[in-house]
């Protein structure tokens, strides 16, 4: 398996995120890839490469220029309102709910924050812009891989993507990795695509970004948002729109699910993927499913993701994984590596 790693990641390296009321250090961070590539180095499952350079227009595809005009401009626009900021971390404090414009962009910073973004907890630095698109670059490399006949690819993406949308950060997610892969599997001849996300948390933004088109399959299993992050969106009825109707399935869990609740799940999610038919499969990789992750509740233990590699395998697809969450960090590394050699032992 050709594994795309993210040089930049570490240039993505924030402080605090705001939890219940305080500002706690944050979850995300850059250990948890240290982790992934010591693991890597122990167990080797395949030569490392970096990202080729990806273009605005790629970005473009899936998300709104608007948008990445801020992205790009964040930290300077920051600074700018006070030259003491740049010692801080941007967190957005003000959001336009129902009733409030979103058409027109204020000139504030802080408004602009808000419009962009749906919560506190996923701060950005003057790096991020830079390690965010690095990371969308490893995305977009290991899909062109795939695309050009390689049977699987890791993209080590951080920060993470899948809660990002067209417009929208949040949940420390900036760029849609996994969006931006299918659609490269799109351009590099894959009629089909599915989506496929294991991460704790539902895929928002990717289900968001393909929901009204019937050429990507959006699938999720993921805690109830009733109770779960990210809590507004994740519904067993939410099935698509228009040309996308059918298109997209979620599968929620009640907090507390067990490992063979979870792997019974994901077999109607695999067999939801097989009756689509893709031509190519992305996998958004979150390892939070881990039963010691601190933010998550399921019950996953190690080597069920050797299971989990080798009933992905299965489906027989070219296989693009993105990394998204996994916050018990010591074992990220590890349960990653289980993922591709279970995959792996399957795969040939
Ligand atoms: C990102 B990914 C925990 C606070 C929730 C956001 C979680 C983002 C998860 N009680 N903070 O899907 O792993
Ligand atoms: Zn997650």
């Amino acid at each position: 398996m050709r594994i795309v790693h993210n040089p930049d990641h570490r240039l993505h390296t924030a402080r605090h995120e705001m939890y219940r009321g305080r500002l706690v250090p944050c979850h995300e961070t850059p250990d948890r890839l240290d982790h992934v590539l010591a693991a890597l180095q122990q167990q080797p499952a395949g030569p490392l490469c970096l990202p080729g350079a990806v273009s605005d227009e790629t970005l473009a595809v899936v998300h709104r220029p608007g948008y990445l005009a801020f992205l790009a401009g964040a930290w300077d626009d920051w600074v700018a309102l006070d030259p003491a900021n740049a010692a801080l971390d941007i967190l957005p404090s003000v959001w336009p709910v129902r009733g409030f414009r979103h058409d027109v962009v204020p000139h504030h910073f802080a408004a602009r924050l808000g419009l962009y973004s749906f919560d506190a907890g996923s701060p950005m630095v003057a790096g991020t812009w830079a390690a965010a698109r690095a990371g969308a670059a490893c995305a977009v490399t290991a899909a062109r891989a795939v695309a050009a006949g390689e049977r699987s690819a890791l993209a080590l993406t951080r920060p993470p993507g899948h809660h990002a949308g067209p417009d929208f950060f949040g949940g420390y997610c900036f760029l849609n990795n996994a969006a931006l892969a299918a659609q490269a599997l799109r351009e590099g001849g894959a009629a089909r695509v599915a989506v496929l996300d294991v991460d704790y948390h539902h895929g928002n933004g990717t289900q968001t970004i393909f929901y009204d088109r019937d050429d990507v399959l959006t699938v999720s299993l993921h805690g109830d948002p009733m109770t779960e992050y990210p809590f507004f969106l994740g519904h067993a009825d939410e099935r698509g729109e228009g040309a996308g109707v059918g298109g997209n399935l979620n599968l929620p869990l009640p907090r507390g699910t067990s490992a063979a609740t979870w792997f019974d799940t994901l077999d109607h999610a695999a067999q939801a993927v097989g009756r689509f038919q893709p031509d190519a499969l992305v996998v958004a990789l979150g390892v939070d499913t881990f039963e010691g992750d601190p933010i998550s509740g399921f019950h996953l233990r190690s080597a069920d993701y050797l299971r989990l590699g080798e009933r992905l395998a299965r489906l027989g697809l070219p296989t693009v994984f993105t990394m998204e969450g996994g916050y018990a960090v010591a074992e990220v590394g590890v349960h990653v590596v289980n993922v591709l050699h279970g995959f792996e032992a399957r795969a040939r």
